[in-house]
């Protein structure tokens, strides 16, 4: 039977999303992207489900990157499917129609900072660590750390973490804006899960077309972005949500959002 290395929890409509493969620092084994492509696909269609929050097991490490173990003994066109394999299951975490909350509590190095990256926002434990180290080994992020972590943070940010392949601390990566929040360890899924919380509380098609707007607008000119934000603005007057949260606010209640 094979391993089971990525565990689902739900609760209060925030699916927690662990993986776990401690004995390697949960590094991202073939099985283990399977796993979570599978489950992404998962929350991704289940309607109870408004928010998604992803961390790893353990108190050591988020993700230690790819499965070095894996790959080493690699040909290149091999490398080239792993690659787009572990793509397109980071694109379907960008692209779930839902919020997702990587709550790094440790090491996130190589494909580990990668996927934090593919995450809308980033809660870091003070004892995290996050780095490029790909260089060190000899390749170069094959993740999307070179788009995404460049796109976040700027190109000259991203090159000095890319090409010195250093480990910088949760502080470090909070001021240079790779992270949100940083908090001790003990306060991590509670701050992760308080923010979902709030997200969680208001209409899953507005903030689907926050995220759409904002993932995709990054992919245009800014003209043509803000052609697609008036598209996804105008469909937000199409939706019962828009009237209840304007009706709301003018008579001092609080919304109670229906998701149509
Ligand atoms: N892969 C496999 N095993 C790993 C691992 C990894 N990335 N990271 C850690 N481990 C394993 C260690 O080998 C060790 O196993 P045992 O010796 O106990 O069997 C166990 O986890 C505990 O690790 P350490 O003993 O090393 O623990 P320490 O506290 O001393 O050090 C560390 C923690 C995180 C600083 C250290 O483990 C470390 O430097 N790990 C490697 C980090 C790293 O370089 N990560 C980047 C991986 S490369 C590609 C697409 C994408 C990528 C590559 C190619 N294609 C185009 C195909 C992405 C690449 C990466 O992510």
């Amino acid at each position: 039977m094979t391993e089971k290395f990525v565990e689902l929890n739900m609760e209060e409509g925030i699916a927690t999303v662990t993986i776990n493969r401690q004995k390697s620092l949960n590094a991202l084994s073939q099985e283990v992207l399977e796993q979570l492509g599978q489950v992404i696909k998962y929350v991704g269609q289940d309607d109870e489900v408004r928010v998604v929050i992803i961390t790893g097991a353990g108190s050591k490490a988020f993700v230690a990157g790819a499965d070095i173990g894996a790959m080493v003994n690699m040909t290149a066109q091999e490398a080239r499917d792993y690659s787009i394999f572990a793509h397109k299951v980071f694109e379907s975490i960008e692209q779930l129609p839902k919020p997702v909350i990587a709550a790094v509590n440790g090491y996130a190095l190589g494909g580990g900072n990668e996927l934090a990256l593919a995450c809308d926002i980033r809660v870091a434990s003070s004892t995290a660590n996050f780095g490029q180290p790909e260089i060190t080994l000899g390749i170069i992020p094959g993740f999307g750390g070179t788009q995404r972590l460049s796109r976040l943070v700027g190109k000259g940010r991203a090159l000095e973490l890319i090409l010195t392949g250093k480990m910088i601390d949760a502080k470090t990566a909070e001021a240079m804006g790779l992270v949100n929040v940083v908090v001790p360890p003990e306060e991590l899924m509670n701050t992760a899960k308080g923010i979902a919380k709030k997200i969680a509380a208001f209409s899953p098609l507005s903030i689907t077309f926050a995220k759409e707007a904002v993932n995709r607008g990054l992919q245009m000119t800014l003209k043509l972005g803000s052609k697609y934000e008036i598209e996804l603005w105008t469909d937000c007057f199409t939706t019962e949500d828009q009237d209840i949260g304007m009706a709301a606010f003018l008579n001092k209640q609080k919304p109670a959002f229906k998701g149509a």
